[in-house]
């Protein structure tokens, strides 16, 4: 690098990092410099296995060929067509793809940039559902303590954590809150589903009884919080709270931002807990991360239901610069084919059995409360340091960098979603890595 380069790249100071604590971050930066199948390589020349897939996101595992090929491609060929009143055929032919994998007739499809855009554009259908439809009354939206649906003013409304709208306060009103489904008196080392909490559903009973269903237009999800840290539905939660919904003529939308795309042992949430919501929102591996790019898959009846009026108006007052972005479908058709070619969906529902054993293995490992586990998703809870909530997670997943593995620390949780292109022998070096860091932090 030449010297001035060298200069502005030791300058720390402009770039205002998002979701980090900036000054401690500055004074001991860690920084990747490339990215190969599972592996990263860091500024210093280490190689750090990638144990949560980028962010969630990268599925397929990174640097696939064919996608930068796609991409390379598509920018050489057209780099940019507005969305709004034109297109291109990959466009198109993206949507086709997605509604041919997803489930039921989540057949239509809209596209934004990321998953907190998807969060608004779903929130914003449901309303112009309800109105179209002559139920201009349903206003309100449900969502669930310990949700995260991105940072949008209508994500960190729906959400449930408290961080995320202290600083901003609550923009969005009429909003109220399921009780999140963890109890760990009543599910601590759960392997996949816990058996309590499908009861948890009915409190949606309440909230409706409370402002009457005549108010509420949708109720959002994630079918497994990923975010605060792996919460798996109970059996028979996710029924129930369909079953509320449709008793209500309620929305039922499913945030798959973080399970969609493989993940969680099916394709979708959706279909690995046997559960059709009326939207599903989209993001990270629907490119496996190589461009941004959301979506937000609609039931036909949704869709339907706004293709009212004169056929010249624009039936939707929604969208974005950058909706289906060419090189995002390019990357994002490239990275179906690889999810199909190679079968990675039904690769990781067959590793899910191995990957669950090697999570609970480290049950009796020192500071562990309890473990977690669905698809190729993991989480190890630890018990918080006195006065210190988040500091041990933080050490343990310092302690995994520096010995070659990235986790995710969310408060006093590591969570873990490795690309499912993952071998086994791989498995088994992240739980080394992982009980070793646990056994050296204090
Ligand atoms: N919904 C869900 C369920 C998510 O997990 C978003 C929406 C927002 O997506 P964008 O693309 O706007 O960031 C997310 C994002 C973590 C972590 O620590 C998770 C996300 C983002 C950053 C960190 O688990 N998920």
């Amino acid at each position: 690098m030449p010297d001035s380069a060298q200069t502005a790249a030791n300058d720390l100071a402009p770039y205002w990092m998002p979701f980090t604590a900036n000054r401690q971050f500055k004074r001991a930066p860690r920084l990747f410099v490339a990215a190969e199948g599972l592996y990263y390589t860091t500024d210093d020349g280490r190689q750090v296995l990638d144990g949560i897939s980028g962010m969630w996101c990268v599925n397929a595992g990174h640097g696939r060929r064919e996608i930068v090929e796609a991409i390379r491609a598509q920018a050489g060929r057209m780099d940019y067509a507005t969305a709004f009143q034109m297109s291109h055929p990959a466009a198109f032919e993206l949507a086709a793809r997605l509604a041919a994998i997803l489930p039921g007739d989540l057949d239509r499809v809209f596209f934004a940039n990321s998953g907190s855009e998807a969060v608004d554009t779903a929130l914003k259908i449901a309303l112009a559902y309800h109105r179209v439809r002559g139920e201009a009354g349903r206003v309100r939206f449900v969502g669930r303590e310990r949700g995260y649906h991105g940072v949008g003013f209508g994500g960190v409304a729906v959400g449930g954590i408290a961080n995320n709208r202290k600083q901003f306060g609550n923009m969005l009103g009429g909003v109220d809150h399921l009780p999140h489904t963890y109890d760990r008196s009543k599910m601590v080392f759960s392997r996949g589903q816990p058996d309590w909490g499908a009861h948890l559903a009915d409190e949606l009973e309440r909230i409706v009884a409370l402002h009457d269903a005549s108010t509420i237009a949708a109720v959002i999800v994630e079918p497994m919080a990923g975010s605060t840290g792996v919460l798996v539905p109970p059996k028979g939660y996710l029924e129930r709270l369909r079953a509320v919904c449709d008793r209500h003529g309620i929305l039922l939308i499913f945030d798959e931002v973080i399970t969609g795309f493989g993940r969680v042992g099916a394709g979708f949430a959706a279909e690995r807990f046997g559960v059709l919501p009326d939207m599903i929102t989209l993001a990270k591996a629907l490119t496996n991360a190589a461009v941004p790019m959301s979506a937000v898959a609609v039931r036909t009846g949704v869709y339907d239901a706004l293709m009212q009026g004169p056929e010249g108006a624009i039936e939707l007052f929604h969208g974005y610069t950058y909706s289906a972005h060419p090189l995002a479908c390019a990357a994002a058709l490239a990275t179906l084919d690889i999810y199909r070619r190679d079968g990675l969906f039904a690769r990781a529902a067959g590793l899910a059995q191995y990957w669950e054993d090697a999570v609970h293995a480290l049950k009796g490992a020192p500071h562990v409360v309890d473990l977690r586990n669905i698809g190729l998703v993991g989480a190890v809870e630890l018990e918080p340091r006195a006065g210190a909530p988040g500091a041990r997670a933080y050490d343990v997943f310092l302690e995994c960098f520096r010995n070659g593995l990235l986790v995710r620390q969310t408060g006093d949780i590591l969570a873990l979603a490795p690309p499912l292109t993952i071998e086994k022998t791989e498995v088994d070096r992240m739980f080394e890595t992982l009980a070793k860091a646990l056994k050296a932090v204090g």
